[in-house]
C-alpha cells in the first residue's frame, strides 16, 4: 500500500484528488498537505492534514520522519492568470517548489512523483491544432516557463539519480466542488457558476477562443493512472493529454440546452492574449498507446454532469 504526501491539496485538483486516493488507498495512508485549511470539510475528517509550505525545504523531511511517505503528488502551484501579476512569486512557487520536492525525493529514495505540467508549456510558435507531445516550446508566459524548466528538471532527475517522477500537461479542468483559481481557463468554470446564480455570464475571453479542457474525474483517474503504470511501459517523463476542446461560445449554446434564458457576453482582459499562445487542440496519442489513457466525459456529458451537480449544490 502505497503512502502518498498531496501538497497543494486545498485547490480545484488537490481538493478533489485527495478523497479518491483515500478511497484507493486507505484514509490514513494520504497525507494532504497545503498552506490554506482544506476547503472540503469531509477532507478535513476522513485522514491526515498538514500545514506545509513547499518553500519551506526544511518542513518536508519532518513531514517524512513522521508518516513515512514514498509517493507524492505534487500539485502546489501559481496557475497563468494570477502569475503574471506576480511573476517572482510564481517562479519561486513553480519552480523552487518543485526543486525541493525532487530533492526531497533524491535523498529520501520516493518511489515515485506525479507533477502536473501544463498545456501553458507550449507558446505562440507551437502548433496550435493537434499539438504533438515533442514540438516547440517557447511559452511567453511566466507560468508557462515555470512548467518547462519543470518538465526538463523532472527528467534531470531522472537521468541524474533514477528519480521516478511523471507528469502530464493539462489542459483547463472542469470541476463542480472547489473553483479553480487565478487560471485562464477558470472561465469555464464560472460560466456554469453563473449561468446558475444569475443566468448571465461576462467572459474574459473572446466567444470563439478554443482550448483544450478536461473534467475532473477524468482528470482524478488520469493522474492515478500514470502513477500506476508499468514503468517499462513508459518512454517518457511528460504527456500530452486531452479530453475535449471547445470555446466560450461554444459551451455557452451547450449550458443554454439545459438553462435556455442563459446569456452571455464577452470583454476580453489580458487574459486573452495567454490563450492566444496556447493550443486549440492537443495530440495526446502516446498518453493512449503507452498508459492507456482514454477520458470518458465530452462536452455534451459534462455540461450535464456539471449542471446537475451545480443545481443541487447551488
Ligand atoms: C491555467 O489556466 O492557468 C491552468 C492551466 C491550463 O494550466 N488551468
Amino acid at each position: 500500500m502505497r503512502r502518498i504526501l498531496v501538497t497543494g491539496s486545498s485547490g480545484q485538483i488537490g481538493s478533489e484528488l485527495v478523497l479518491a486516493l483515500r478511497e484507493k488507498y486507505d484514509n490514513d495512508n494520504v497525507i494532504a498537505s497545503d498552506i490554506r485549511p482544506p476547503q472540503f470539510k469531509i477532507q478535513k475528517r476522513s485522514g491526515p492534514f498538514i500545514v506545509m509550505d513547499v518553500l519551506d525545504k526544511d518542513s518536508i523531511p519532518k513531514i517524512f520522519d513522521e508518516y513515512e511517505i514514498d509517493t507524492i503528488f505534487h500539485l502546489a502551484a501559481i496557475l497563468s492568470a494570477k502569475g503574471e501579476n506576480i511573476p517572482q512569486t510564481a517562479w519561486e512557487v513553480n519552480i523552487h517548489g518543485l526543486f525541493n520536492i525532487l530533492e526531497f525525493g533524491r535523498k529520501h529514495d520516493i518511489e515515485r512523483i506525479i507533477w502536473p505540467s501544463s498545456i501553458a508549456a507550449f507558446g505562440p510558435t507551437s502548433p496550435r491544432e493537434n499539438t504533438p507531445n515533442d514540438t516547440i516550446l517557447q511559452p511567453n508566459t511566466i507560468y508557462g516557463i515555470s512548467k518547462v524548466s519543470g518538465e526538463l528538471l523532472v527528467s534531470y532527475y531522472f537521468k541524474k539519480y533514477g528519480l521516478d517522477a511523471r507528469s502530464m500537461r493539462l489542459p483547463g479542468i472542469i470541476s463542480s466542488e472547489v473553483l479553480p483559481g487565478g487560471g485562464t481557463t477558470d472561465y469555464a468554470v464560472e460560466m456554469f457558476y453563473e449561468a446558475i446564480k444569475k443566468k448571465f455570464y461576462t467572459c474574459f475571453l473572446k466567444g470563439d477562443t478554443v482550448l483544450p479542457m478536461m473534467y475532473m474525474p477524468d482528470c482524478i483517474r488520469c493522474m492515478i493512472d500514470l502513477l500506476e503504470a508499468e514503468p517499462s511501459k513508459l518512454k517518457r517523463h511528460v504527456y500530452n493529454v486531452t479530453a475535449m476542446s471547445f470555446s466560450p461560445g461554444e459551451l455557452a449554446v451547450e449550458i443554454k440546452k439545459h438553462i435556455p434564458d442563459f446569456k452571455i457576453e464577452y470583454k476580453p482582459d489580458f487574459r486573452q492574449e495567454i490563450a492566444d499562445s496556447w493550443p486549440k487542440t492537443i495530440d495526446d496519442s502516446l498518453a493512449r498507446e503507452e498508459w492507456g489513457w482514454n477520458p470518458s466525459y465530452d462536452i455534451v456529458s459534462m455540461t450535464k454532469d456539471m449542471v446537475f451537480k451545480l443545481r443541487k449544490k447551488l
